[in-house]
This record gives structure tokens, C-alpha cells and sequence, in this order.
């Protein structure tokens, strides 16, 4: 396990190459929203990011009509998918996932070690989407919560079974603003506090002591918080989302001069299914702290391996139209 800053990756040891064998269900809107087809301004329109994030230069991009959950998956619905495909995440093969030092529920020979550079991510013997804080834990009141400890190939997996598939980040972040152009969260420009918190993120000192203001130190229920101009819940904060594409750094740069780009994705020429290959993940998580990593803002943009997986990263699901 190495670290990025807000979800630590994997260095998996079982064989995790090939998309898992998961039947194609029926295409499926249930749950989702219609975003109309339009153009927005995509990235930081603030000067807030971390330049090697690469969330400038802001640009215009025109997306067609499509669909989007309205909530992120949870762990009742990806339970269904299990039940009804057998289907064994990357987590789970591995023996092992990541969890948040203050949530771990382990024996001690469980818990493995700290991640480099992030010591509160510990690597825990057992820890999987039933058992999201370690072996002791379990998902009985957790129902309504955000599936986490999935993968970007285990997203897929999903997704091809419910008869959807994952945004795009340009979907993602279009649908994240709700309609507001150029602000910073889906509800304006300012975080807002004073004993009312929009979103699940850190509150007190991170990593140690959280207050607690909003309510929750790891996940929330997914339809926690009030939805924002679109009607999507908890976007920004709480769980950290898969999206499509390969990450690049560089990708926004490369658009430049294209006015606007039409539904963009950045694809991985080589090959889709590649455990190593970083993909986009959106929205940060329950972690996020401006001491230290401020990506609970709609424009800011992350990444991880396809294989990793760690208690605050989930997903929800698009599709288009037809
Ligand atoms: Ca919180
Ligand atoms: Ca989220
Ligand atoms: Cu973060």
C-alpha cells in the first residue's frame, strides 16, 4: 500500500487482470436523473486546486443528454448484484483493503500496516464492502450507506449487471454543479458552517480528533444532506466516485483550443482492463480537511489504480440516452 494523499493504493498480490465475467443486464434507469444536453464550464474556475491535479485550464465542454444517479450505490443494492452474480470484489480476493485508523473494528493481528507517507490509512486483513471497518464490522445498519471498498474494475462489474455504466468526469462534474456555473460546491461558492454542514467531510484536527460537526466520522447515508440544483446527494464529501476515465494530468491542457469539447472522456489506448491504469476518481470524502486536502470542491479531481480500494471510495452510475 502506497499513499496519495486522501485514499492510499493497492499493491495487490492476487491476479486482478481481465474484466470479471458478469452477465450484461438490461439497460436500467432506475434511480437516476435526466441531465439535458449543454455546455459548462469545466475546472477551477477559483485558483483553489493543487496544480499537479491538473484542474486548469478551465474550458467548455458540451455534454449530450444523459442520465446519472441521483445517489451513489449503496451497499443494500450492490448486495443484490453480489446475490445475483456471485461476484468477488478485488478487496476480496486480496484479503485486504484500507481503512481509517480511528474506524478500524480488527483483532490487532489484522491490522497489517500504515501506508507510506499516510499513517492513518491502515491496511486490514479482512476488510471488504460486508465488513467495511475490518472483519469485526458489518454493514447491518448500513444499508442506505455509499458501497466502499470496491475498485474501479468492481464498478464496472456493477454497472454492467444494473444495465448502466459509470459518468464520465466531464458527466460527473457537470451533474456535481448542479446547474451553477463556475462555483466552487454544488450549492454555491461558500463551504457554509455555523452547525450546518452541506456535505460530509472532516471537522477538527485531521487525522486525529474530529468534532463531529456534520454528524459522521466515516460514511453517511447516501441521501444524507440536501441535494443539490440536479437532485443528486452528496456529490462532493462523503464518498470519493469512480468515474470512466483514465486520469491525465495533462488532459485539460490538451483540450485547450477545442471550443467547446463534445463529450469528452480520456480513454486508455492500451488496454481498458488494466489493474495498474489510474483512473478518475470525484468529490473526495469524509477525510477531506482544507489542512490538507481540499478536494471536496466540484472541479477537483483525483486518481487511483483500477484495482485499489479503500473504505471511503464508492461510485454511482450513468448512462445515455437512448
Ligand atoms: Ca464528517
Ligand atoms: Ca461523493
Ligand atoms: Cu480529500
Amino acid at each position: 500500500m502506497t499513499g496519495t494523499c486522501c485514499a492510499p493504493t493497492a499493491e495487490r498480490t492476487a491476479e486482478s487482470s481481465g474484466t470479471p465475467a458478469v452477465p450484461r443486464g438490461e439497460r436500467s434507469t432506475r434511480g437516476q436523473v435526466r441531465i439535458p444536453p449543454g455546455t459548462f464550464w469545466m475546472g477551477d474556475s477559483h485558483g483553489d486546486g493543487y496544480a499537479a491535479d491538473g484542474e486548469r485550464p478551465v474550458h467548455e465542454v458540451r455534454l449530450s443528454a444523459h442520465l446519472i444517479d441521483a445517489k451513489a450505490v449503496t451497499n443494500a443494492q450492490f448486495a443484490a448484484f453480489v446475490k445475483a452474480t456471485t461476484y468477488i470484489t478485488d478487496a476480496e480476493r486480496d484479503g485486504v483493503s484500507a481503512v481509517f485508523h480511528l474506524a478500524v473494528d480488527a483483532a490487532p493481528a489484522d491490522i497489517l500496516q500504515g501506508a507510506a507517507g499516510v499513517p492513518w490509512w491502515l491496511a486490514v486483513r479482512g476488510a471488504d464492502w460486508r465488513h467495511p471497518a475490518g472483519p469485526r464490522s458489518d454493514i447491518a445498519d448500513l444499508q442506505n450507506h455509499p458501497v466502499v471498498h470496491v475498485s474501479w474494475r468492481d464498478a464496472q462489474a456493477y454497472c454492467r449487471w444494473a444495465g448502466k455504466r459509470l459518468p464520465t468526469e466531464a458527466e460527473w462534474e457537470h451533474a456535481a454543479r448542479g446547474g451553477l456555473d463556475r462555483a466552487r460546491y454544488p450549492w454555491g461558492d461558500e463551504l457554509g458552517s455555523g452547525g450546518r454542514w452541506r456535505c460530509n467531510i472532516w471537522q477538527g484536527e485531521f487525522p486525529r480528533r474530529n468534532t463531529l460537526e456534520d454528524g459522521y466520522l466515516t460514511t453517511a447515508p447516501v441521501t444524507a444532506f440536501q441535494p443539490n440544483g440536479h437532485g443528486l446527494s452528496n456529490t462532493v464529501g462523503n464518498v470519493w466516485e469512480w468515474c470512466q476515465d483514465a486520469f491525465r494530468a495533462t488532459e485539460y491542457a490538451e483540450r485547450a483550443g477545442e471550443a467547446p469539447v463534445v463529450d469528452p472522456v480520456a480513454v486508455e489506448p492500451t488496454d481498458v482492463d488494466d489493474a495498474q491504469v489510474s483512473r478518475v476518481m470525484r468529490g473526495g470524502s469524509y477525510l477531506c480537511h482544507d489542512s490538507y486536502c481540499n478536494r471536496y470542491r466540484v472541479a477537483a479531481r483525483s486518481s487511483n489504480t483500477a484495482e485499489s480500494s479503500s473504505g471511503n471510495i464508492g461510485f454511482r452510475c450513468a448512462n445515455d440516452e437512448t
